[in-house]
């Protein structure tokens, strides 16, 4: 690394606008007689980029950030939540995963969220997935701050986080899919969560059939989670599915404004590759899949389906209402675009109108217009139909424009000022580019403006407001998959690398990174922390299962063990810093359901009941209910604690859970 001893004017050069003299000055006369930002820089070994870069990502104490970064944890099955532009963790939200930090799967919920998010049919409970995509719930068109949404691309399933609390309350196990990876993606009033599978699985009824029925057996369903606007919840009986060809279903986008009322759904292998197998001479998959220059985008008519699924033309399997292939042809609720070439992001522009592919393996992006799109579908401009009858829009009618960027392009997000961003993962680089127009004499050309390099091998990227009708633009968020150099001395595994990017200065300037451990994050978004209202506390005595009064909610000086032959219900109550009640006398063999209300009205008093050798953990928040059922299957003096530090006496809140063998 090069270090520079900078002089004051160098400093202020760079910071260029950012830190101006005058307000040198007055920070350097804050900071008392004889503080120099220059001299202070030049000590830490900083250029006076990175000074300045440093100074306008600080926030200090005291002081917020701005936005909240939303971030999928990969195959940690956590939601990260960032601040924006300080770049610091500041909150872990399970929901695939148990956590014992926050008792998710450690306490009640083992029997609850996590329980119920697993299909009996899977070898339950899986209590492990694989988060891609976060979707904040939206109102016209713009992110509400109600809900969180997020996809388990490992099983197929949908996690529904609620943000009055930022807890995990529904896990979506969706029928038919045994992956996902197209979602999750809301409509622009949260009609609906979307979420399709991204290896297509046989439609026996066994679940299982040998590759060689691949064509005719295997098929890829595009699902719409319908979402109780009241709780945030999935609604199974009122959702649909929309049986697809068993391509492989790739990146999701949902249309907004000029194309509300479709979703756009990429896809790969339309080859139908399978693989080697001792049998064939087929290639691997990857080049099996990657032999077509064109693969298909799926245009998808949701409120057609809709339309089509309430006049009963449906069939159930798997307790999911399902429109056939064949009707989704017949009522035109599906058409397939051509696309180049090994297709992975697809970004619908915030008025839109236009939706930006990106092919992997093609150093353009295409955009197509939904104008055209409409108008092509209108006028039956057909190149054909694929093996399944399926219509083939043909690509010069659909197509607005190609734009070449570069290598390997991915994701696309907007600024909400005429930009575009596409992430582009074999040059690692962020390309700006302009939004031009294809209609009319007004015609403004797609030009590229700027190739921002990042770190390496950038896959998603993101933008506060990104995906709503109303971007917001100022930074770029980079989740680069290798830190590669940027770490050192962690042993063989790297965490993933993020960085930030400052997109309203020219150029745009990288300000700061953020190897960040335990996740990998693949995409994310970013809110304005205007939009969130969350509880300080809970009001007392709630269950947040259900956000309401827990029937067993325990106030002080009614505390109470209650004895029914060889079940022992304990109602407790916790508070700094002790139990009530303190002991807990059970005999082995005894069920015991434990009701614990933490009666604190304080911000912040968080307790934990830990109980050793039984594998329990409940975290409770001020307010919060949760009750444990568990068999006291051996005999022993057992001392529960509160593992969060929460007062002077904290390790004095203990108590005894005592298991007396029978004949005591
Ligand atoms: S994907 S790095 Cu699972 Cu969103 Cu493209
Ligand atoms: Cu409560 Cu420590």
């Amino acid at each position: 690394m090069k270090k520079l001893a900078i002089e004051r004017r160098d400093f202020l050069k760079v910071g260029g606008g950012i830190v101006a003299g005058a307000a040198v000055g007055a920070v350097g006369s804050h900071m008392g007689s004889g503080t120099d930002l220059t001299a202070l820089a030049s000590s830490q070994g900083l250029s006076g980029d990175e000074a300045s870069a440093a100074l306008q990502t600080v926030v200090p104490p005291g002081k917020y950030d701005p936005y909240y970064m939303f971030a999928s944890g990969g195959h940690s099955g956590q939601v990260q939540i960032i601040g924006v532009p300080s770049m610091r963790l500041l909150k872990i939200i399970p929901v695939f995963s148990r956590d014992s930090f926050s008792g998710y799967g450690f306490d009640g919920d083992v029997d609850g969220v996590i329980r119920a998010g697993s299909d009996p049919a899977k070898s339950a409970p899986l209590d492990w997935g694989d988060t891609h995509h976060p979707a904040l719930s939206e109102t016209a068109g713009q992110y509400d701050g109600r809900w969180l949404y997020i996809n388990d691309r490992a099983n197929g399933r949908i996690g529904m986080i609620d943000l009055a609390d930022f807890k995990t309350k529904q896990i979506f196990d969706v029928p038919n899919i045994g992956s996902s990876h197209g979602g999750v993606f809301v409509t622009p009033n949260t009609e609906y969560a979307h979420i399709s599978s991204i290896t297509p699985r046989p439609i026996t009824d066994n679940g299982y059939a040998p590759l060689e029925r691949y064509a005719d057996l295997y098929r890829g369903f595009s699902t719409w989670c319908f979402v109780d606007r009241k709780t945030g919840r999935l609604v199974p009986e009122k959702s649909f599915q929309i049986e697809l060809p068993p391509y492989n279903q790739d990146l999701a986008d949902m249309g907004k404004l000029a194309s509300d009322g479709f979703g756009f759904l990429n896809s790969f292998n339309t080859e139908l590759a399978l693989g080697q197998s001792d049998k064939t001479k087929d290639p691997p998959i990857e080049s099996g899949a990657s032999k077509k220059n064109y693969d298909y985008l799926h245009v998808i008519d949701w409120k057609k389906a809709e339309k089509v699924v309430a006049a009963g033309n449906f069939v159930m399997r798997n307790g999911m209402r399902v429109v056939a292939l064949s009707v989704a042809v017949s009522e035109g609720i599906l058409h397939l675009v051509p696309e180049p070439k090994s297709p992975h992001g697809v970004a619908v522009s915030p008025d839109g109108k236009y939706i930006v592919i990106s092919g992997k393996l093609d150093p353009f992006v295409t955009v197509f217009s939904i104008e055209k799109i409409k108008d092509a579908i209108a006028k039956r401009r057909y190149q054909g139909k694929d093996r399944y009858g399926v219509p083939i829009i043909s690509l010069d009618a659909a197509v607005a424009a190609r734009v070449k960027l570069g290598a390997g392009p991915l994701h696309t997000q907007y600024d909400g000022k005429g930009n575009a961003y596409t992430s582009l993962f074999i040059d690692s680089a962020v390309v700006k580019w302009t939004l031009g127009s294809d209609s009319g004499t007004t015609d403004k050309p797609f030009t590229v403006l700027e190739k921002i390099p990042v770190h390496y091998n950038i896959g998603h990227l993101a933008i506060p407001g990104g995906d709503t009708v109303k971007p917001e633009g100022k930074y770029v968020v980079a989740l680069n998959k290798w830190s590669l150099d940027q770490v050192q001395k962690l042993g063989p595994q790297h965490p993933v690398n993020l960085e930030l990017i400052d997109i309203d200065s020219t150029p745009a300037r990288t300000l700061s990174s953020l190897p960040l451990g335990g996740s990998e994050p693949h995409y994310a978004q970013i809110i304005n922390i205007d939009k969130l209202n969350p509880l300080k506390v809970y009001a007392p005595g709630t269950d947040p299962a259900t956000m309401a009064k827990s029937q067993y909610a325990t106030v002080a000086g009614k505390e109470r063990i209650k004895r029914n032959g060889r079940v022992v219900d304990v109602y407790a109550t916790l508070m700094r810093s002790h139990f009530t009640p303190e002991q807990i006398p059970v005999t082995v063999g005894d069920t015991v359901r434990l009701h614990v209300t933490n009666i604190e009205s304080t911000e912040n008093a968080t307790h934990t009941l830990a109980v050793p050798a039984h594998n329990i953990q409940v975290t409770l928040d001020p307010g919060e209910v949760v009750n444990v059922e568990f068999k006291a299957d051996r005999v022993g003096s057992f001392a529960f604690y509160c593992a969060q530090f929460c007062s002077a006496l904290h390790m004095e809140m203990y108590g005894w859970l005592l298991v007396a063998p029978k004949e005591a």
